[in-house]
């Protein structure tokens, strides 16, 4: 990948293509390319078709996807599945069509069997029955894999997947409905000690364990594929460390500086019992995770005090 190659991010607004643009821009990329929704409906073929031929970007980079905690996923199955198909499906096509040397598609951890072995490795893709609260999610990711490694098959295209384990940074969606656990705790504990309430309520036992990777360290990990991976296999993005959703919770408020109790709402889902990957992978081709957990979370804290008031 060359400085002044032309690189279509999508999804540029949400957390990952945020952080990928941020880690574009300051290490001198220049012709990025982005387009907000109200330019660009991404749902829309025509609309990318023509884009896509218009602007024939270089490089494509699809962290465009309707996402969302364990309660989103689990109460809109048709929407997630559905849009994220959709979205990705046209960009794969369109960056087929119009030339694109290189494509990188983004997944997730929750492709993986709910019993896969842990750490997970890329080879238990398919192994097994998914996890029900975010089965339509996982769907609609593996067949954007398969699309990719069937453009890599069938015309020899350059399209790599990543496969990211659960991400929090900056522009992560803090709406407790629909957000992910780290973002919906972060505000929960901020919003408790600033209103001087003694206890915020948790989801599900605790018990789950996961893994949480700041979205830097993921922008980092996917420059360092777009330049040194050209293989349609699927390769992990992780922390390579992982702890219970009680241990997190703890350290959340240990952050904040909240000190009431947490209640444990167990009507709602656990999920997943656990979900960390193997990055053997990526690590012997040289990259390797560098933001700690409290470091990142203490970060992620001080954009949401200056973002959200
Ligand atoms: O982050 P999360 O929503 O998604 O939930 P998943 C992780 C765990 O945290 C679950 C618990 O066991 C939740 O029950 N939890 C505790 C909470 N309190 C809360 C809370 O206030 N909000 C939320 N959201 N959770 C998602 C998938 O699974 O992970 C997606 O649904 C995607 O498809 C994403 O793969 C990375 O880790 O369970």
């Amino acid at each position: 990948m060359k400085k002044e190659d032309s690189i279509f991010i999508a999804g540029h607004r949400g957390l990952v293509g945020s952080a990928i643009l941020r880690r574009l821009r300051a290490d001198g990329f220049n012709r990025l390319l982005t387009r907000t929704r109200a330019e660009l409906d991404l749902t829309n073929r025509q609309a990318v078709d023509d884009f896509f031929a218009r602007e024939k970007p270089a490089i494509v980079i699809v962290a465009a996807a309707k996402v969302g905690g364990i309660k989103a996923n689990n109460d809109q199955p048709v929407e997630f599945l559905l849009e994220n198909l959709q979205i990705q499906n046209n960009l794969i096509r369109a960056a087929h069509e119009s030339g694109a040397s290189k494509l990188l598609f983004l997944g997730s951890s929750c492709i993986y069997p709910k019993h896969a072995p842990q750490p997970i490795p890329e080879s238990a893709l398919l192994g097994g029955p998914l996890e029900p609260t975010n089965e339509a999610y996982a769907i609609a990711k593996i067949a954007g894999i398969k699309l990719c490694q069937s453009y890599a098959r069938e015309y020899g295209a350059n399209f790599i997947s990543a496969m990211p384990t659960n991400l929090y940074g900056p522009n992560d969606n803090f709406d407790l409905e629909t957000s992910h656990v780290l973002a919906a705790l972060l505000r929960k504990t901020h919003e408790a000690k600033t209103s001087g309430s003694r206890a915020i309520v948790v989801w599900g036992s605790g018990e789950p364990r996961r893994e949480f990777l700041h979205v830097d360290d993921l922008a980092a990990a996917c420059l360092f594929l777009l330049q040194n991976y050209d293989s349609p296999e699927i390769i992990n993005i992780g922390a390579g460390k992982d702890l219970t959703i009680r241990e997190l919770a703890e350290l959340i408020c240990e952050v904040v500086g909240f000190d009431g109790d947490l209640d444990w709402d167990r009507s709602k889902p656990d999920g997943t019992p656990r979900k960390l990957l193997d990055i053997s992978k990526i690590e012997s081709l040289g990259w390797k995770p560098a933001i700690p957990l409290r470091q990142g979370i203490a970060q992620t804290y001080a954009w949401f005090q200056a973002h959200h008031r």
